[in-house]
């Protein structure tokens, strides 16, 4: 097994509470001092910096929410002065203002260390070819995992998103062996691949690094047999400072947190209490070695869970459950909590169906509708119209199975849903509420 850094990535468990405890009491005296906003909501809750002395009181510390970026557009959080600013990054999200986040010289290096932690647990080295196909430019994706490889002394392509044939032919032709991407522009690329007549045994590619947007185990399967590969989970966020927060290892069984760099919690999203060990929950990090925008307590809306159980490779780190959904991606149809997760779950027990699917939402008569278009493979959709509606049946009935509400399941041609080189889209909700 390899590590980038075993010190911290396989340190005991009391070391390791020793240097986040050093480090939180650091960051809660910086951003105290050198943030308004921050030591206003500090006064607001009756804590000073000497009132944190250990991580048990990480729950005294208020909590940060996407908003409190909004608010304080676009630098107000910045605990640097802006000439120590040396990268700036934004998210876009859907709605409201950019999420706007801000980077010294130290932060890019401990990026770089974290992002080369996520490769190495991905099994690349010094001797791999690392495609970037994540998109390079306010996203933090493609820069992100560019330096971790850099770091790692690996050759770096750095494509960044689309023109997939060309991206495909590039990947054989200098012999890539790690593909960084969304893990629904993998699968697109497969696709395209088999239309270009290039099979997986042409290919060099030894592994995946695939995150940005909620994956299922299914999707894994089908990735990892169309390329041939290992495809890892990584997870990360701008605010909190891009891919590189967490990384699957070859057992996949949970991403490991750098803790040394990034306290997780789970929470209950409603009543916000901290919830034990093994239930699943809303994350919050709280940054305990950024210098540019360090964050206490922030509120991520990833649902996941905690274990502090060691890993079978050998990592001590707390790892996090793949995350299942967001509590804001959450939808309620009639009253039922639905997570596209769920869904696509459902959709990749059927051999005959391809992994891109659509959720529509709509409000007819006052009642909510789903209706979810799948594609399916050229030779089911020239089939008979029978055995079509057997299948949208079988799945209609699954559905209604597993997550408790009815939808109607129409099976679209290969194609006909909207291709992305970036986060996939899975929901259109027509519904105004
Ligand atoms: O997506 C950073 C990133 C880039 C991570 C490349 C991994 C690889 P944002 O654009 O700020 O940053 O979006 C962050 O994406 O809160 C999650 O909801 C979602 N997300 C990221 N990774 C995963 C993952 C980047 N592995 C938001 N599984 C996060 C599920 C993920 N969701």
């Amino acid at each position: 097994m390899q590590y980038w850094n075993p010190t911290y990535e396989c340190m005991h468990r009391e070391e390791m509470t020793r240097v986040q405890t050093a480090r939180l009491i650091d960051t809660v005296k910086r951003v105290y001092h050198n943030v308004p906003y921050y030591r206003e909501k500090m006064q607001k809750a009756g804590i000073e910096p000497g009132d944190i002395n250990s991580l048990e009181d990480l729950k005294k510390l208020p909590f940060t929410y996407k908003q409190d970026l909004r608010d304080t557009y676009p630098y107000g959080l910045f605990a640097a002065p802006l000439s120590e600013i040396v990268r700036i990054h934004a998210s876009s999200g859907t709605t409201g203002k950019q999420t706007v986040v801000g980077y010294t010289r130290k932060d890019i290096d401990t990026w770089a260390e974290v992002a080369a932690r996520t490769l190495v647990s991905a099994g690349a080295d010094r001797n791999s070819f690392i495609q970037v196909a994540y998109g390079y430019g306010l996203f933090t994706g493609g820069l992100g995992i560019h330096y971790g490889a850099e770091r790692l002394g690996a050759s770096v392509i750095p494509i960044s998103g689309g023109n997939t044939k060309r991206q495909i032919q590039i990947m054989k032709d200098f012999g890539t062996t790690v593909l960084a991407c969304t893990p629904s522009y993998a699968l697109y690329m497969a696709e395209e691949m088999e239309e270009m007549g290039i099979k997986k045994e042409d290919l060099k590619l030894k592994a995946g690094v695939f995150g940005a947007e909620p994956w299922s185990e299914n999707m894994r399967k089908e990735i990892e047999e169309r390329f041939g590969i290992l495809a890892i989970d990584i997870y990360g966020l701008s605010e909190v400072i891009g891919p590189g927060v967490a990384t699957e290892c070859p057992c996949k069984c949970g991403l490991h947190i750098q803790e040394d760099h990034f306290i997780p919690e789970i929470i209950d999203p409603v009543t916000e209490e901290v919830l034990p060990e093994g239930s699943k929950g809303e994350l919050v990090f709280t940054t305990v070695t950024k210098e540019g925008l360090p964050l206490l307590r922030y509120r991520t809306r990833d649902i996941s869970s905690l274990t502090y159980e060691k890993c079978e490779c050998g990592r001590t780190s707390v790892r996090m459950s793949k995350v299942s959904g967001r509590s804001d991606d959450m939808l309620i149809i009639r009253g039922v909590n639905v997570f596209p997760s769920q869904v696509e779950s459902v959709l990749l027990e059927f051999g005959e169906t391809a992994p891109h699917y659509l959720m529509i939402v709509d409000r007819i008569d006052n009642l909510d509708v789903l209706e979810i278009w799948v594609e399916v493979n050229q030779a089911m959709f020239s089939d008979q119209v029978k055995r079509i509606e057997d299948v949208e049946n079988k799945i209609r009935k699954a559905i209604e199975v597993t997550l408790g509400i009815n939808a109607k399941v129409k099976l679209v041609e290969p194609k006909t849903i909207e291709r992305n080189e970036g986060k996939a889209k899975r929901v259109i909700d027509k519904r105004k509420i």
